[in-house]
């Protein structure tokens, strides 16, 4: 069944009050709470993606993440890294994350796939244009299907001849990310394109913008409905994970759409 990935930003946005350490305890037991739900993987991220968001140093970035996975981790909880960093990949694979999850597809940082490589861990391979600041002025596409999914194989086939094996390779279209709201609908009606591709498939649309449009700007804390509906659709078409903020609705979605598909229930 179509799996949920918590996702868990160690941010200030995300965790608004107190210092790291409050922050630390903060983000260790919402991962907590996102995992008792039924998450089966926490992405721990220390460095928001949000359109125009400029990027954090490399030792706070360390600092949000890493004491927050040694904790889920000693809990038992099976955590990815959400992270363009090589360096942050080290210190988070150390600390016990066992799935890297990079935005960039290796494109933001020459010494990522190489890294993943050597560690041994399952990557995931975002479709991505450039960093947040600049991203939305790179929505030109013929087609967006075709286009994204040519530029998702050459990031696989990158990973592929770093030497990293097709079994740990999971593939994101980047929902959000250089896209625009109809861009998105068109990349989730093409899922089975996506699919074609023979790796494990990973879905970001939780609480996303292009949601809220849709819905007459509903702000972000209401978007969780929606999300379920996509999830649906997702385990329809057979997607390995979901990666979403909020875990109870998204399961049960997921469960339903295993059973629309006609698949036995996970
Ligand atoms: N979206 C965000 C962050 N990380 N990772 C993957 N693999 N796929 C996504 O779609 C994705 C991601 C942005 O969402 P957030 O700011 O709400 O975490």
């Amino acid at each position: 069944m179509t799996i949920v990935m918590g996702v868990l930003n160690v941010t200030p946005d995300s965790f608004s009050d107190g210092g790291l350490h409050a922050d630390t305890e903060a983000a260790v037991t919402h991962g907590r709470l996102l995992a008792s739900q039924g998450a089966e993987i926490i992405d721990v991220g220390g460095e928001s993606t949000r359109p125009g968001a400029t990027r954090v140093p490399e030792v706070e970035e360390m600092e949000r993440v890493i004491p927050v996975i040694e904790a889920l981790v000693a809990h038992g909880i099976t955590c990815s890294v959400d992270t363009m960093r090589a360096s942050v990949v080290r210190a988070a694979v150390a600390a016990g994350a066992r799935i890297v999850n990079d935005v960039s597809g290796g494109l933001a940082d020459p010494d990522m796939l190489s890294t993943v490589a050597d560690l041994g861990v399952d990557y995931v391979a975002m479709h991505w244009r450039g960093h947040s600041e600049v991203m939305q002025q790179h929505t030109d596409y013929t087609d967006v299907v075709t286009d994204v999914f040519a530029e998702l194989a050459a990031r696989r086939d990158a990973a592929l001849a770093a030497g990293i094996t097709a079994e740990r390779i999971i593939l994101d279209p980047g929902i959000g990310f250089a896209k625009t709201s109809e861009q998105n609908w068109q990349l989730l009606r093409g899922l089975d394109t996506f699919q074609a591709m023979g790796h494990r498939l990973l879905i970001g649309v939780s609480r996303k913008r292009f949601l809220g449009e849709l819905l007459g700007d509903k702000p972000a804390a209401d978007r969780d409905v929606a999300t379920a509906a996509v999830t649906t659709w997702c385990a329809i078409h057979g997607i390995w994970a979901v990666r979403t903020h909020e875990v109870t609705a998204q399961r049960d979605a997921a469960r339903v759409g295993q059973r629309l598909a006609n698949r036995a229930a996970g």
